[in-house]
């Protein structure tokens, strides 16, 4: 297990394939990697998705092979630091934190795993609007009945090490954007599991808390009287727009598979989605294409990084998924890696940049994918 100390070991260089490192043609980082070997205690154990059990994609493997990646280009690894929970309740319901601190070991406790073979917290009855028709919201007394209280679909499962990583990957976002506040010009928080899809009272997609929305807030805390959120992720990041939807201090802007296109979250990432109240103005959806690559989404990207500029951000955060690329098996965006530099250089120039990992699901190439976006953004931010 690579060490967070920042020594790279043999053996878990990207070029054990024989293919060059990921620090030759992607170039040289210098930016701090904030890092912690719990984000790889949460296993999904799969995912069920149309009502069967699946592998998934959403691995542990994922930020081993982001960390060896960014450690061969060079980059310094800095532990990340434990923050209050305050720092996570300025974007989330504590009730949500409460139950996802919680839920594991009430589903041990209630004799799950042990007597039903049921191995990971998986919801079937969701309090839904219409179900609950104008009633209030009771607490069910079985832990199998409050499984979907907070959960918005069946792909988002919780195992033992599931809080210890979603914790520590919200560490990571708020450590990065503290080194940001403190006046580095970049800094990449290498978040496992992502977080995107997280609203302040609602998890699904793979995330459970928002990194890159605590990572915002904190530079607000902080002192940036402007932020920005680029979200590059394929998916549209329906969390985020939620949190920050009638807020006209942190902008939220998006390039993303098009939803009305038949993508997830299906319901959210629609181009007229501008905003609410002092907020209109300060959401930007871009939709695109299945098989956009690299020429639409760049300048997609590009349209962004211009509505952030004409709103003015002191401080950016990057939901950076690289799973728009071309081999990647969540998104048909085709992206390659000269694209995601290219998009960093967009990003970097706007001003400081706290880059949050998302998702990005390809193995084989996601590291290298990574390092693009990272060595882009570093050689413009400033
Ligand atoms: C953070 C992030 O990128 N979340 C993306 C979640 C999207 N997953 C929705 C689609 C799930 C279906 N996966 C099908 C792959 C074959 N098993
Ligand atoms: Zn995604």
């Amino acid at each position: 297990m690579p060490d967070a100390d920042g020594k790279p070991g043999a053996g878990r260089m990207p070029d054990a394939d024989g293919k060059p490192g990921a620090g030759g043609a992607a170039g040289r980082l210098t930016l701090p990697v904030v890092w912690s070997e719990r984000c790889l205690r949460h296993d999904p154990g799969g995912e069920v998705w149309l009502g069967r059990c699946e592998p998934g994609t959403e691995v542990p493997e994922r930020a081993r092979t982001l960390l060896a990646a960014a450690q061969a280009a060079g980059a310094p690894v800095v532990p990340a630091r434990s923050h209050p929970d305050a720092a996570l309740a300025a974007v989330h319901d504590p009730a949500m934190l409460e139950f996802l601190a919680s839920i594991w070991a009430d589903w041990e406790a209630g004799g799950y795993p042990a007597e039903h073979g049921r191995t990971r917290v998986v919801p079937y009855v969701f309090p839904t609007e219409g179900l609950l028709a104008g009633l209030p919201l009771r607490t069910p007394a079985a832990v199998h009945g409050r499984a979907g209280r907070f959960c918005y679909d069946t792909m988002t499962l919780i195992g033992p090490g599931s809080w210890t990583a979603i914790r520590a990957a919200a560490d990571c976002a708020l450590t990065a954007a503290g080194l940001v506040a403190g006046g580095a010009r970049a800094a990449y928080a290498l978040c496992r599991p992502p977080g995107h899809h997280a609203a302040r009272s609602a998890f699904g997609g793979s995330c459970y808390l928002n990194n890159a929305a605590a990572a915002a807030a904190a530079l607000r805390a902080a002192g940036a009287a402007r932020v920005a959120v680029i979200d590059i992720d394929a998916h549209h990041g329906n969390g985020t727009q939620a949190i920050f939807y009638d807020r006209p201090d942190v902008l939220y802007a998006s390039a993303h598979v098009d939803p009305g296109a038949g993508w997830f979250p299906h319901y959210a990432g629609y181009p007229d989605e501008r905003g609410a109240g002092d907020g209109v103005g300060a959401n930007l959806n871009l939709p695109l294409a299945p098989g956009t690559g690299d020429a639409g989404w760049l300048a997609a990207v590009a349209g962004l990084c211009a509505r952030a500029r004409r709103r003015g951000a002191d401080a950016v955060v990057v939901s950076l998924g690289v799973d728009a690329a071309e081999a990647d098996p969540e998104s048909p965006l085709r992206v390659s890696a000269d694209g995601y530099r290219r998009a960093g250089e967009l990003i970097g120039a706007l001003g400081p940049v706290v880059a949050v990992q998302e998702g990005g699901y390809d193995l084989a190439t996601l590291g290298e994918l990574t390092v693009a976006a990272l060595s882009g953004i570093e050689s413009a931010a400033r």
